[in-house]
């Protein structure tokens, strides 16, 4: 008798019917066991999960793919899964508009002093007493630096160029030509950027190539009415640096969704700073975003198990590749 294969889902996955129907067809659903993951492990086909290294690869014998709930996949070893003959797959283009949208409120929360302005609000404001939030920029005319113009990068530079007429400038490893042409973005050098700007978004993917790659030196180089805002990865910025360049009002703020080690502990010194506002990692967290993610993650799994390989949003460095586990 053929038995169906195994699927290990997070918990929160139960909410969404679709993903659940999709996978139902194919596969055998288990849920996330913390205690009982291990051995959960050694009968799995497929999974939604993370933090995937060699260690689980061993155990996980029978696995053949994996679909990490984002897009960025800088937990996983993907040299050991493809090693295994595993595949990985994430979901990019889905979550895009959310994490742009997310970098706007950053950017506008750091401006317009919203966080200092609604604890005002709260507990001074009748008595007129000192804390009244200070002046912010207007935003048309001022210049956006984007570090890393892929598909979040492109979707915050439309809102800033198109919403409220900022003038674009980018650094990547390539040229987005269409950034060039639709939205009259300059590329530059990141050195440049850091320097030219007078908001910072960081939208890269973190590599062996961009993990610290804005250090002292290159904030240093940041005007001191500047800021910068990342909801990308923690690691793209050296946070040691940041937290030293914001205490000494070297550059005006920080909005930061991620962080270099998640959840931050309670005695960071970020915590510490005025001039930061904080969010816990919530980029891709819209009802839309959530959903559509959890649906891509469904479908290359199905790819997969029916052996429609390779599966749709393989990352890069498998694309093409065929795995006859
Ligand atoms: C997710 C993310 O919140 O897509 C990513 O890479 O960082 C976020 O969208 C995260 O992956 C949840 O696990």
């Amino acid at each position: 008798m053929l038995t169906k294969a195994k699927v290990l889902l997070p918990s929160f996955m139960a909410r969404y019917d679709k993903v659940i129907q999709m996978l139902s067809h194919v596969a055998y659903i288990e849920y996330i066991d913390k205690k009982k993951y291990q051995d959960q492990l050694t009968d799995v086909e497929g999974m939604v999960g993370g933090r995937i290294n060699e260690k689980v690869l061993q155990k996980a014998f029978r696995l053949k793919v994996v679909a990490r709930y984002g897009v960025g996949y800088d937990d996983c070893d993907v040299e050991a899964m493809t090693r295994h003959e595993v595949y990985l797959c994430h979901t990019p283009g889905v979550l895009s508009n959310s994490v742009a949208d997310m970098t706007l409120a950053l950017l506008l929360a750091c401006n317009r002093k919203i966080v200092q302005a609604d604890r005002y609000v709260r507990k001074k404001w009748e008595d007129r007493a000192p804390g009244y939030p200070s002046h912010g920029l207007d935003l048309e005319g001022k210049t956006l630096g984007i570090i890393g113009l892929g598909r979040i990068g492109l979707e915050v530079a439309k809102r800033c160029v198109k919403g409220f007429e900022m003038d674009l400038i980018y650094f990547d490893i390539v040229h987005n030509r269409k950034a060039e042409k639709e939205l009259g973005a300059k590329f530059m050098t990141l050195e440049e950027v850091m320097n030219k700007s007078d908001f910072i978004s960081v939208n890269v993917a973190l590599t062996s190539r961009t993990r610290g790659i804005i250090g002292a030196k290159q904030l240093r180089m940041m005007k001191n009415t500047a800021y910068i805002i990342n909801t990308s990865r923690g690691s793209v910025i050296d946070q040691a640096s940041l937290v030293e360049v914001l205490s000494e009002g070297g550059i005006a703020g920080a909005g930061l969704d991620v962080f270099e080690k998640e959840p931050i502990r309670k005695n960071n010194p970020l915590l510490k700073l005025q001039n930061v506002v904080l969010s816990p990692h919530i980029g891709s967290v819209t009802e839309e975003a959530r959903e559509a993610m959890a649906i891509c993650d469904a479908k290359n799994i199905v790819s997969v198990i029916k052996g429609e390989i390779p599966p749709p949003n393989v990352v890069p460095e498998q694309r093409g590749m065929i795995f006859n586990k």
